[in-house]
């Protein structure tokens, strides 16, 4: 007799369309199992202190580092990215925010006194940061590993056990990640790995986990937030970004030329913080859009050594970017240079692509493109360039680039996006201490830095007696005196000038 195949999914080689492997697809039961070994494990995990914790995330990076070059190509063969990219932004962010909090960590995480104030001067008071129990983490694919490895560290750090949902697409990443916390051993089941799709993902959300962190898109983050709002379960999302690039007309364009080419192209243009628009001052623009048209038409696009990016990522992908650009043809734009599938190529290959005579009509302006495009609009001036970066429902990353440093910081105080950076772009993330995350439709919360560890604690706020007054001056039978009393601590307390005090 035949029996039914388990359910389950195929994650595929984008650069090839090869079938990498078949893996499960984990029903509410599985994951139910799942959070529930989590939860047994945070009774002594959550124990710990700060440095016991961090020992054993150092023995994970050691083994990391000592897989290096298994681990790298599982991200390659299931991204399409290419070494140095796997390299850069996936192990070494993954191992500085690892390092960061080696240093820091511990200091973030301490207990804080608070002053008590003159009401209550018999008292001390402090807030201290307290696990707060299984945290489900769901992760996309254009990052694997360090859109895992950065909420699954700092939820372990700060004392929590996880349940982490890699995407379907890069599954095999997740799975190594479990793999690395199973054998770094002595404290089994505090990350447990489920694979599957949205089903998977939302049966986590739902199963009762303290906190979920999410990374994606912003239809599937606001279905996350309504799925967890179910049980007023806290959420950190980090979502998508359409994000502007403001070009002066004093700026550095050889540089800002560069600038935008590597934001733009890097990892096939599949980063949520990428240069998605750029808006270039009259003055310069015609020298600008000179220098990317030569520098994107440099771009190596290829696998292995000798190329700068590789595929893309995922098939549905290359339709949104396919769609953008025709949009965008349709209403009016020019392609200069690339703007279609890279000819006679199987998988993912999208050339890099250089638009212009652009509009906010466009989706190619308006919605995440997440593709290897670079769409440039001429502004008039400064105001011009702020208010159209700010016409956006996103408000993730951004960058100015101008000489006058006084210049830049205005329009980067102006810009509505939780992170800038200036005469650069990107790099900010680099800066581990520096916290992450969106403004608008980009997010809620932040990752990276204090906040980044204290996202996965619940605020404690205790109070005690500095010495012990018998009988508190609020508590039954309330004297005769207190009303009088209480008017006038009013007076004296929160009038402005000696004399305001003193009147009745
Ligand atoms: O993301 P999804 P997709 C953007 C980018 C891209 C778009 C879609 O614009 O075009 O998102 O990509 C899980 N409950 N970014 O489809 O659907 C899913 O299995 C719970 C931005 O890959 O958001 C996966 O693990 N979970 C981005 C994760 O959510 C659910 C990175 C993300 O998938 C779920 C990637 C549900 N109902 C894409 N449905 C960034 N911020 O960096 C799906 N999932």
């Amino acid at each position: 007799m035949e029996t039914d195949p388990a359910p389950g999914f195929d994650t595929l080689d984008p650069r090839t369309g090869e079938v990498l492997a078949h893996l499960p697809e984990h029903g509410p039961e599985d994951v139910a199992a799942a959070v529930a070994r989590a939860r047994d494990a945070f009774g002594p995990w959550s124990a710990l202190a700060f440095d016991q914790r961090m020992d054993h995330v150092l023995t994970v990076r050691d083994l990391l580092i000592d897989r290096l070059d298994r681990v790298v190509d599982v991200i390659c063969s299931e991204t399409g990215k290419l070494e140095p990219e796997a390299l850069s932004a996936e192990v070494l962010a993954t191992c500085e925010l690892i390092q960061h909090y080696r240093k820091h960590g511990a200091r973030a995480l301490r207990s804080e006194k608070v002053p008590v104030g003159s009401l209550l001067p018999h008292k001390r008071a402090w807030r201290s940061y307290e696990p707060m129990g299984v945290v489900g983490v769901i992760s996309p694919w254009n990052y694997p590993l360090t859109l895992a490895m950065t909420p699954v560290v700092s939820a372990l750090l700060a004392g929590n056990t996880v349940v982490l949902k890699p995407s379907e697409v890069t599954p095999l990443v997740g799975l190594e990640i479990g793999r690395l916390f199973a054998e770094a051993g002595a404290h089994p089941g505090i990350v447990q790995v489920v694979t599957g799709g949205g089903r998977t993902g939302d049966a986590l959300v739902r199963a009762g986990v303290q906190k979920v962190a999410f990374t994606g898109s912003v239809r599937t983050g606001k279905l996350v937030m309504a799925a967890a709002a179910e049980t007023l379960t806290p959420v950190l999302l980090e979502l998508g970004g359409k994000d502007p690039m403001i070009v002066c007309d004093d700026a550095d364009i050889d540089r800002a030329a560069s600038g935008a080419v590597w934001g733009a192209y890097m990892n096939a243009g599949q980063t949520c913080m990428s240069v998605e628009r750029v808006y270039v001052e009259d003055a310069v623009y015609d020298r600008f859009v000179d220098l990317v048209v030569e520098r994107t038409r440099a771009v190596r696009q290829g696998r292995g050594p000798g190329h700068d990016i590789g595929s893309m990522s995922f098939g549905p992908q290359v339709d949104i970017v396919e769609r953008h650009v025709a949009d965008a043809e349709a209403k009016g734009a020019k392609v200069l240079t690339g703007g279609r599938r890279v000819p006679g190529r199987a998988g993912l290959w999208y050339e890099p692509t250089v638009l212009v005579d652009v509009d906010h009509t466009m989706d190619v302006m308006r919605d995440e493109t997440f593709g290897p495009v670079l769409p440039i609009m001429r502004v008039r001036d400064d105001e011009e360039a702020v208010r159209l970066a700010n016409d956006s429902l996103y408000g993730l990353n951004s960058s100015v680039w101008s000489a006058d440093d006084e210049r830049a910081e205005e329009i980067a105080r102006a810009i509505e996006a939780g992170n800038v950076c200036i005469n650069d772009c990107m790099v900010s993330y680099a800066v581990a201490g520096l916290p992450f995350g969106g403004v608008k439709q980009s997010g809620i919360g932040r990752i990276h830095g204090v906040e980044g560890l204290r996202a996965f604690c619940n605020t404690k706020s205790v109070l005690a007696s500095r010495f012990d007054l018998g009988r508190e001056l609020q508590w039954f039978p309330l004297p005769g005196w207190v009303t009088a009393a209480l008017r006038r601590i009013v007076r004296l307390r929160y009038r402005r000038g000696l004399r305001a005090k003193l009147r009745p």
